[in-house]
């Protein structure tokens, strides 16, 4: 597991880089969830991809930007599956973006997650790490990742950061929304999930929420690189996730590699609450 670390710091430095300097336009290719890619999607997912090839422990790779799972080594005992520039599209106003990896052991299922860690390239370069609890890394000026601290939610957050377009959102979410409000949480929601996970986060607990809508009724946001990998830090950081009925998102089957789900991430209170206004699916 750690040389999949050390080649997550490596790949970090790399694309942090290449964010500065390379290329802002699009390819003329879609990815598998009709997504059309940048130039930066399609570099951080080569650098990734070859930054792990010659990594022994990692059987293969699912990403984001690849509609197969890639076989790398048959006897490796890790499937890394990464959405390599999440939040791609800020990249041109110059939000803060990042990359997201689950490490499932031996095959692709929620209760085979293992291991989850992102990286933000902001104004510093960050890594959250997590294995049995959630670790912030930033990179130091020497050209190492130095640990900061032990990231832990608290019970209930001030922060709401809320996605999809509210035109499609159903009335239960728009009474989870306003209720928030109503409370006294204040809006965050730059559209990079990385960004507004991070936040509420480090902040120390809120709500994020990427809920189900008419045009997107199973959601946008992807479950093996996206939804998991951010499911299993919240949870280790004392928080809470759902679906909006589940009391988990780790009771997701996962059937399809770009499988997408509404998804619920928060300290304790603010999921209690979810549960109360969406009720649980009978
Ligand atoms: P991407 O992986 O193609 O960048 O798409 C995922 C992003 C998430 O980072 C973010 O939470 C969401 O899409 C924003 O969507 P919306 O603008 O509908 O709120
Ligand atoms: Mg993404």
């Amino acid at each position: 597991m750690q040389e999949i670390f050390k080649t997550i710091e490596n790949i970090a430095i790399k694309i942090s880089d290449a964010l500065k300097y390379a290329d802002l336009g699009y390819t003329d290719h879609k990815n598998q969830t009709g997504d059309t890619q940048l130039k930066l999607d399609v570099l951080s997912d080569e650098i990734i991809t070859a930054e792990f090839k010659d990594v022994k422990s990692v059987k293969s790779l699912i990403s984001e930007e690849k509609t197969d799972e890639e076989l790398l080594n048959e006897d490796g005992e890790y499937i890394v599956a990464y959405d390599p520039l999440d939040g791609s599209s800020l990249v041109d106003v110059n939000f803060a973006v990042g990359s997201i990896f689950g490490i499932y052991k031996k095959s692709l299922s929620a209760k085979n997650l293992v291991a989850s860690v992102y990286t933000i390239y902001g104004p510093r370069l960050e890594m959250v790490v997590c294995k049995d609890s959630p670790k912030l890394y930033r990179l130091k000026r020497d050209g190492e990742f130095g640990f900061v601290r032990e990231l832990k939610l608290q019970e209930k957050g001030k922060l709401n950061a809320t996605g999809a377009t509210q035109k499609g959102w159903s009335d239960t979410h728009r009474k989870l929304v306003n209720t928030l409000f109503e409370r006294g949480y204040r809006l965050r929601y730059s559209g990079a999930m990385v960004s507004d996970l991070h936040q509420v986060l480090l902040k120390g607990g809120g709500l994020f929420s990427y809920p189900a809508t008419s045009d997107a009724p199973k959601g946008k946001l992807r479950v093996s690189f996206e939804v998991l990998p951010f499911a299993f830090i919240y949870e280790k950081a004392g928080g809470a996730t759902s679906d909006g009925f589940s009391n988990s998102l780790f009771d997701i089957e996962i059937k399809e590699l770009h499988q997408t789900t509404p998804c619920f991430f928060g300290s304790v209170d603010e999921i209690e609450t979810l549960h109360q206004i969406y009720g649980k699916k009978s």
